[in-house]
């Protein structure tokens, strides 16, 4: 599959939506600002209120904002040694070896539940998340390490509704192993200070830091970024093109990503949409499915050319993604190594800081889109967050099944 052939303007048709009935959207989780402490609130669970709290709270505190990024080259001084600091794990390690299952492991069994209690289940808090995502605030297309560091950056503000578009059933694109399938990370800093957030462990050096493995950095932001509930990830959905009105990016068409790989072996099979006030395309750089977003913008001459990335480069390379990081066309934004294909710029390989602070940098142009509170503007410090007075989510823990 070429990346180009993704991007396909097709008829739109919704086949299976007839067949499923979705009932009114079954909760409505309903926040408030913290000025008005909310008897609504309380409908909440209480660990998801001390999770919206803690959400709330961090918003003001991102190792971006009032960071300062470089604006030319750095040449860092080689630092050899890297000295074996690891940022602490230990009371995951002390609840392993003191706890048992709560459960008698030599006369287990499992609650009975009927099948198409489990169809339903999943089928309604799917249907629901498309409905709810059919008009968001921003898309994310492509969940690698810029797509969810983006996405890790925007969903502190409570306020923002968030898709992320991937077409692989594993999000997390290339970040799963470091270079040429090896485990480590590496993260030139100051991008370590995006993972002291995260709290991911690493050892030190002077100029960089080294993940163990860098799945510990994906599954780690994935499962912080997941949890929050202004967040859907819609994995195994590719984006097959943009929706674009009078010059600006309004949204994504979207179809199933086994779908879009068989355009050619199938006729027509027509896609879906999902409207957004902002696009942020983090497709990585030209691959079987990279690059998706500019090269689609090309096509549509919204832009004039993709020259590709340049020659390995590691020390221009990572300062020139951050910096070139932008709203490309209005309404989409532009991160990761996908930057580089827009703006010829070079590759850094196995160094993986670009991409955390470019997708950083990317989540604050599009607050400053959406009229946000943003470290670009320098407002993040000063203006409280703003609980959105009405959230539809399909995933509430304490929900009755009535089906
Ligand atoms: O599957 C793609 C991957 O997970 C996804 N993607 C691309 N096109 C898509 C489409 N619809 C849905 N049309 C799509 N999903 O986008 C993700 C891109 O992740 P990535 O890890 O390839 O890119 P990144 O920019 O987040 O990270 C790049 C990491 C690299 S590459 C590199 C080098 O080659 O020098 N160096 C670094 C650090």
């Amino acid at each position: 599959m070429h990346g180009a052939q993704i991007f396909l303007s097709l008829p739109l048709l919704i086949p299976f939506h007839r067949t499923i009935i979705i009932h009114p959207p079954p909760i409505h989780l309903l926040l408030h600002t913290h000025t008005r402490t909310s008897k609504k609130l309380s409908l909440l669970s209480l660990p998801r209120r001390k999770a919206m709290a803690a959400t709330a709270s961090t918003l003001l505190k991102s190792s971006f904002a009032g960071a300062r990024l470089p604006s030319t080259p750095r040449v860092s001084s080689p630092s050899s040694v890297v000295v074996s600091t690891p940022r602490s794990s230990g009371p995951i390690c002390a609840s392993i070896s003191s706890s048992t299952p709560p459960y008698d492991l030599t006369s287990f069994r499992f609650s009975p539940i009927k099948e198409s209690i489990v169809s339903r289940e999943m089928t309604r808090r799917y249907m629901t998340d498309m409905i709810t995502h059919a008009d968001t605030d921003v898309v994310i297309v492509g969940a690698g390490s810029a797509g969810l560091s983006c996405a890790y950056e925007l969903s502190k503000d409570p306020s923002i509704s968030i898709a992320i578009i991937e077409q692989s059933v594993s999000p997390g694109g290339g970040a799963w192993l470091g270079g040429q399938l090896f485990s480590a990370m590496v993260v030139r800093k100051p991008a370590h200070l995006f993972l002291d957030e995260l709290d991911i462990a690493y050892d030190e050096a002077e100029d960089y830091v080294v993940i163990k493995h860098a799945a510990l950095f994906t599954s780690t932001i994935m499962s912080r970024l997941l949890a929050r509930p202004n967040v859907k990830l819609f994995n195994a959905v590719a984006v097959e093109d943009l929706i674009v009105k009078q010059g600006r990016v309004g949204g994504v068409v979207t179809n199933w990503a086994l779908v879009s790989m068989n355009h050619d072996t199938q006729s027509c099979m027509d896609p879906n949409v999902m409207e957004s006030k902002v696009v942020v395309s983090s497709c990585g750089h030209d691959g079987p499915f990279g690059a998706t977003g500019v090269k689609r913008l090309q096509d549509i001459g919204m832009i004039s050319a993709v020259p590709g990335m340049k020659a390995l480069d590691m020390n221009t390379a990572e300062d020139e993604i951050v910096r070139l990081t932008r709203e490309v066309v209005p309404g989409m934004i532009v991160t990761g190594m996908e930057v580089a294909e827009i703006d010829g710029a070079p590759r850094m390989g196995p160094t993986f800081g670009a991409m955390m602070i470019s997708g950083q940098k990317a989540a604050h142009l599009a607050l400053k889109a959406l009229g946000r509170p943003n470290a670009i503007d320098g407002t993040t410090q000063t203006v409280p967050p703003v609980w959105r007075e009405e959230f539809v989510i399909a995933s509430k823990d304490d929900e009755v099944v009535d089906a």
